[in-house]
């Protein structure tokens, strides 16, 4: 186990909203000036450790793997030995009301493994695949190019729409460790805004309208809601420069951390893989200088290798991307139990195992027994 070197939170730190003067609140700044100690307590350690290495995050670790659907196992932990220090969760169809996500985790399960995730001091990061108000259909169907016009005007979609940020805003409300304490979250709202696959995709609304709609997420979640346990994530899709990272940018004040998801596809060739590190390094760069500009963290936001065909593919495609750059984390994506080629972590036995080993190992990667206290 790696020591990670955490310096002690100033006690302002721990001081709430309303008691603390405005002055004492300073080295914790969040989008939410009302975030709980938890959270900003949180942020504060992922900034301390940012500075030393990045964390590493998977996809439903707990729920199921590769094959295999049983509760509490994780394919990650079988085989490094450790959790990872950051889980990733996926709200799809809770604002239906399902018992089920869209990957057939149970919300009452989805909400225990939060909780345990807090209570061992690991990190929950939340997206939301969320359907289509207007069509019925899920978030892919962009048959419509009015969803985000329609939940910005008064009306009736306007009107559900808030009630389904309701369903979010208590389920987030409801996640308490076992101290009572709010179970902090990263949540990626609207992400990979710069593809057009998602109904609030850049060809689907102007980069105003998509402003607006976060925005007003964020209002709505704040000030109507009264949620004070979110660390609010931007995440891109692809890009090439500054500009295009920030064309749609919603603002300094409604955003902590920056990143985009990034993912290898195709041929494992050795061209291959110096194209795509060439092009993820030079995303990096920009998404660090825009993050560093405005005193923020960033982080890869989701990554991986579809069925890892490189079995070298950690050490040698994802360390040299993020080492020395101040990430806060990494979010490798999920490993599917009924998709048999859907999956971004190695399992026991499979090829590039051992090189997954090999790179949690590493002294700048950290797995949950490095970031807990
Ligand atoms: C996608 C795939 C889908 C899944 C969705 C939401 O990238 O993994 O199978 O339903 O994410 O988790």
């Amino acid at each position: 186990m790696k020591k990670l070197l955490m310096s002690v939170l100033p006690l302002a730190v721990l001081a709430s909203c309303s008691q603390a003067p405005v002055e004492e609140q300073s080295s914790v700044v969040l989008a939410d000036s009302c975030a709980t100690t938890a959270t900003k307590a949180l942020f504060q350690k992922l900034k301390a450790s940012s500075a030393q290495g990045y964390l590493v995050g998977h996809q439903d670790a707990l729920a199921y793997g590769h094959d295999w659907y049983r509760d509490g196992e994780s394919d990650f932990k079988q085989v490094c030995g450790d959790y990872p220090a950051v889980f990733g969760w996926e709200l799809a169809d809770l604002e239906l009301g399902n018992e089920l996500n869209i990957d057939s985790i149970a919300f009452s399960d989805m909400r225990r493994y939060m909780v345990q995730i807090a209570d061992m001091g690991g990190v929950n990061s939340v997206s939301w695949h969320i359907n289509n108000i207007i069509t019925g259909g899920n978030c892919w169907d962009v048959t419509s190019k009015a969803v985000v016009t329609s939940i910005l005007a008064e009306g009736e979609i306007h009107d559900k729409y808030e009630s389904w940020l309701g369903i979010f805003a208590d389920f987030v409300k409801s996640l308490k460790d076992s101290q009572g304490n709010d179970v902090p979250i990263l949540f990626r709202p609207y992400h990979e805004l710069s593809g057009s696959w998602f109904w609030w995709g850049r060809d689907l609304c102007t980069p105003s309208e998509y402003k607006q709609l976060w925005r007003y997420t964020f209002d709505y979640l704040v000030n109507a809601k009264g949620v004070h346990n979110l660390i609010y994530v931007y995440s891109m899709a692809s890009f090439t420069t500054e500009e295009e990272f920030l064309e749609r940018y919603p603002g300094d004040d409604v955003v902590d951390v920056l990143g985009f998801d990034s993912y290898q596809w195709g041929s494992a060739s050795a061209e291959a893989k110096i194209d795509y590190i060439q092009k993820t390094q030079s995303q990096v760069a920009v998404a660090r200088k825009v993050a560093a500009d405005r005193n923020k963290m960033w982080a890869l936001t989701e990554m991986g290798f579809e069925s890892v065909p490189d079995s070298v593919w950690f050490t040698t495609v994802v360390d040299p991307i993020l080492a020395n750059q101040d990430a806060a984390y990494v979010l490798f994506w999920r490993n599917a139990f009924n998709k048999p080629e859907h999956f971004y972590v190695p399992y026991k036995g499979h090829a590039a195992a051992q090189d997954l080993q090999n790179f949690v190992a590493m002294p700048h990667v950290f797995t949950l027994n490095d970031f807990m206290d």
